[in-house]
């Protein structure tokens, strides 16, 4: 008859490997709830925005088409100083040219390409991202979206 004989040195052993694996386990749990909640990139890397151009459209009950059309995210938040870049790929509507007030950028967004635009706002206030063809309500607008610098 055989018997199964652990050395005290052995049980030690084994004790000591549970342990390490328990600690780890327990290190590795208590990290997965301190995940960044936001992607926060170094310093001198842009953060990327994206964002598309949309249409709503719809008949009215006596047969009349109507539409708008929209840039979706409509707000996106950006902090002062912080480099971003938006990308703006172009899905409803042929194209939009358009200006970002109080600054010198323009672009133009065209169906089925990305058009990216570089931002950087050292001054904090609500900049507003406008389509020269669809302004208003009238140009089946307003296809504006707020850029907000804080
Ligand atoms: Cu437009």
């Amino acid at each position: 008859m055989q018997f199964l004989v652990i050395k005290k040195r052995s049980l030690v052993f084994i004790l000591l490997i549970f342990l390490t694996i328990a600690s780890a386990s327990v290190w590795y749990y208590m990290n997965l709830n301190t995940l960044p909640v936001m992607n926060q990139p170094s310093q001198d890397q842009a953060r990327v925005i994206h964002m598309v151009t949309g249409e709503f459209k719809s008949t009215t009950e006596d047969g009349k088409e109507i539409e708008a059309y929209r840039w979706d995210p409509g707000t996106i938040l950006i902090n002062k100083g912080e480099k971003v870049k938006l990308v703006i790929y172009g899905v409803n509507g042929k194209e939009h040219p358009f200006m970002i007030e109080g600054t010198n950028i323009k672009g133009t967004v065209k169906k089925g390409e990305e058009t990216v635009v570089d931002l950087q706002f050292d001054q904090e206030g609500t900049y507003r991202l406008i389509c020269l063809t669809h302004p208003d309500k009238n140009s089946s607008g307003p296809m504006i979206a707020y850029i907000v610098v804080d």
